[in-house]
């Protein structure tokens, strides 16, 4: 199937007649990455924008435990939408250093920090799925596991309760802590918000309502649980070797 004709009829049909539909051509001509000219004149190479990246699978691969539609949403949409924001706030930014002029440094760097952590956990979250994913971790990662949570049941029944009850919307995170040495289950709210500086996630939990509410409503319970069956262990040990060699 051409990709792009069915995410055109897509975007047509979805969206006719809401409001969302004014921001959508905006956003479809922006979510790939163009090199901007703006820095040219700085003397180094021109910088390349962020870019979403394409999904490891097709939109449907994941049902049922995520609808083909939230993907759809989720990523054409939400997550372009943080990979636009998160290069305008480098522009802008890159703008202020230009003019000397810094009245809105603290809106840019909110917005940087903010779509930049999202972009970055989306990222990884689409990642850490998988059609063929479930069961259990093993190697390296299960071992680790086993050593600073007890068992996988308790890191697993950890980060589970994390992930359901993160106030409002964020993320359940399942992180390597180099300068503690060990693994460590966070929560984040919104992106950016509740994190331990320096840790590395490995195996990230949208609880956004945007990655769930078509198909769970309210069940966020329900999502969480469900996802464990798609979860690419495989993904989150390679993340976790990674890490441990910085
Ligand atoms: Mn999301």
């Amino acid at each position: 199937m051409d990709r792009n004709l069915d995410r055109r009829d897509f975007l047509k049909t979805a969206f006719v007649g809401t409001a969302s539909i004014a921001a959508l051509p905006e956003i479809a001509t922006t979510v790939f990455g163009k090199e901007d000219s703006s820095n040219q004149n700085m003397g180094g190479n021109p910088k390349v924008a962020h870019e979403l990246p394409k999904l490891p699978y097709a939109y449907n691969a994941l049902e049922p435990v995520i609808d083909e539609q939230t993907v759809r949403l989720h990523h054409d949409i939400h997550h372009a939408a943080y990979v636009k924001g998160l290069n305008l706030a480098e522009a802008k930014l890159d703008e202020a250093r230009k003019s000397e002029n810094y009245d809105l440094i603290k809106h840019w760097e909110r917005e940087a920090a903010f779509h930049g952590s999202g972009h970055i956990l989306h990222t990884i979250f689409w990642e850490n799925l998988s059609p063929n994913g479930g069961g259990e971790p093993d190697g390296e990662l299960a071992e680790a596991i086993k050593k600073d949570f007890g068992s996988f049941g308790a890191c697993k029944a950890q980060l589970t309760a994390a992930s359901i009850l993160v106030e409002g919307s964020g993320w359940g995170i399942l992180a390597y802590q180099p300068i503690f040495t060990k693994l460590v289950i966070l929560q984040a709210e919104k992106h950016q918000d509740l994190t331990q500086w320096g840790a590395i996630p490995l195996l990230v939990i949208d609880v956004w309502e945007h990655a769930y509410y078509l198909k769970y409503q309210n069940k966020r319970a329900d999502f969480v649980a469900n996802l464990f069956n798609i979860i690419n262990w495989k993904n989150v040990e390679e993340r976790y070797k990674k890490a441990l060699k910085g």
